[in-house]
């Protein structure tokens, strides 16, 4: 009993000796800051292909302006539902026919992939598909009723997510997957328009959306929308009502990206209240919401090419692309 009791003692002892002996080497090199004891971040998801990605950007912008109701819309509208059923999502349209402010009727198609349908906690990931029917930013008043190319607003956000649904086809999270191209985001009214009507112009894809979902109450336990996040020197701010309505989601993804290395575009700063298509989802609780949009501190907010005819491939970086991307797929394989 003795020999037992003291036998015990010698190995708690050593133990203890042990325990002391690491935890003094681990403070010691975090002292002396040892590269080899650098503590590294291991990466759950899949690799994002930022090829791929800026493949499906190129190939949208080639079929030419994509304004609701025209021939090259449709084509684009075509080859999203083809890209989403070839990477093995559910796909749903959703037509409608909305009358604008300008008393146009425009018809509406928001676009919608499914992942695991069987799962019941799901993630909401947003981008607008449309793109706006006019310059309004450019300097020249003539160059400003031409249409935009749309690379960055609206190409960028879509390229990322196919990108993400092919992937997803590839490997499956734990979690059930909602991708939704929203129609008719872009179509508020121009700068040069004199006395436009009063109304919520912008965002109609999403607003019909909030109140028609694809599936009845249907809610998320977030959603992430993509927004201009292709521009080589992008910088996504922490966005007002993303902060407001969604802040644990807001710290969930720029942390990720931090430890990423992906510090240099997700800037640690707040500002200001961006209306956009995460606002009626928002605004309807369906699911907080955040808004990963490029952003500046001054001048209009946005980058110099926002709604100029320099949103053209040019303005597009496949690292951008790939820290969105990679970011986006490791916050939802990272969900149990
Ligand atoms: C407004 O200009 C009011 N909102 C910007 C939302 C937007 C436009 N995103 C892309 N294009
Ligand atoms: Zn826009």
């Amino acid at each position: 009993m003795k020999n037992y009791s003291r036998l015990l003692y010698l190995v708690i002892s050593i133990n203890a000796l042990m325990l002391s002996v690491s935890c003094n080497s681990c403070q010691s090199s975090k002292n002396s800051g040892s590269p080899m004891q650098t503590e590294q971040y291991v990466k759950v998801s899949p690799d994002f292909n930022p090829d791929s990605a800026y493949s499906f950007v190129a190939k949208q912008v080639s079929f030419g302006p994509r304004i609701p109701n025209t021939p090259q819309h449709a084509a684009c509208g075509d080859y999203l539902v083809a890209k989403l059923n070839d990477f093995g999502a559910q796909v749903m349209e959703q037509k409608t026919t909305v009358t604008h402010y300008n008393g146009q009727k425009i018809p509406i198609r928001n676009i919608i992939g499914i992942y695991q349908p069987q799962k019941t906690k799901r993630v909401a990931l947003f981008a607008h598909w449309d793109t706006r029917p006019f310059a309004d930013q450019e300097n020249d008043p003539t160059r400003q009723h031409q249409p935009i190319f749309g690379a960055d607003d609206g190409a960028s956000g879509v390229g990322v997510l196919l990108e993400i649904a092919r992937q997803l086809n590839l490997k499956s999270p734990n979690i059930g997957i909602d991708i939704i191209f929203f129609d008719l985001e872009d179509w508020g009214p121009a700068e040069f328009e004199k006395n436009p009507p009063a109304g919520d112009w912008w965002c109609m894809g999403s607003q019909y959306w909030v109140k028609n979902p694809h599936i009845t109450n249907y809610r998320a336990a977030f959603g992430i929308l993509l927004d201009m996040v292709g521009a080589p020197d992008a910088t996504f701010l922490k966005e007002g009502y993303s902060v407001q309505y969604a802040s644990n989601v807001v710290e969930k993804i720029w942390q990720t990206a931090s430890k990423l290395g992906y510090g240099q575009w997700f800037i640690n700063r707040k500002t200001g209240f961006i209306t956009d298509d995460h606002v009626p989802v928002n605004e309807n609780h369906v699911a907080p919401t955040v808004d990963i949009i490029n952003l500046k501190d001054s001048g209009t907010g946005f980058a110099p090419h926002w709604h100029t005819l320099n949103d053209n491939m040019s303005n597009i970086n496949r690292a951008t692309l790939e820290a969105v991307g990679q970011t986006v797929m490791e916050v939802i394989y990272s969900e149990q």
